[in-house]
C-alpha cells in the first residue's frame, strides 16, 4: 500500500509535506479531509485526537504534524535532502521551516473565512 498523506488542499500546513512529496518523488494517496469524505474521519480522529492535519501513514509508521512528515519524506527519492544531515545543516532548515509557516500562516488568515476549518497553530 503507498503512502497515505490527510489533509486538506486549502490547508497551509497540508502544502508543506504535499511540496516535500513532489520535490521527493514519491507516490502517495490523498486522503481528502472534509465533510465529503466522511469515511476518512474515524482514521483522522485515531492519527490525530486534536483533528488536526496533515497525517501520515506508511505501513506500520503513523505520524502527524508537517515538519515530522517531512522528515520522514526526506528518506525517500534521489533529491538533494531538504534536511541536511551536517551537524549545522539540520538546525538552520528546521528553522527555516518555521519561519516560513508563520509567514504563510499570517498570510493565509484573511482567506480562511471561506472555507471551514479550525483554527491552525504556528508549529
Ligand atoms: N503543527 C501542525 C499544525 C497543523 C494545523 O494547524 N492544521 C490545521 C489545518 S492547516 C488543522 O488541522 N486545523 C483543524 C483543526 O485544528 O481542527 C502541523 O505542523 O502539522
Amino acid at each position: 500500500m503507498p503512502i497515505q498523506l490527510y489533509g486538506h488542499p486549502f490547508a497551509s500546513f497540508v502544502w508543506k509535506p504535499l511540496i516535500a512529496a513532489y520535490e521527493c518523488g514519491v507516490p502517495f494517496e490523498f486522503r481528502m479531509v472534509d465533510a465529503d469524505h466522511p469515511e476518512h474521519a474515524p482514521r483522522i480522529a485515531k492519527l490525530s485526537p486534536p483533528g488536526q492535519f496533515p497525517a501520515l501513514t506508511d505501513g506500520s509508521v503513523e505520524t502527524t504534524q508537517s515538519n515530522a512528515i517531512i522528515e520522514y519524506l526526506d528518506r525517500f527519492g534521489d533529491a538533494p535532502r531538504m534536511i541536511p544531515h551536517e551537524a549545522d545543516g539540520a538546525p538552520h532548515a528546521r528553522l527555516l521551516a518555521h519561519r516560513s509557516v508563520a509567514r504563510v500562516v499570517d498570510e493565509a488568515l484573511p482567506y480562511r473565512a471561506f472555507f471551514p476549518l479550525g483554527a491552525p497553530d504556528r508549529d
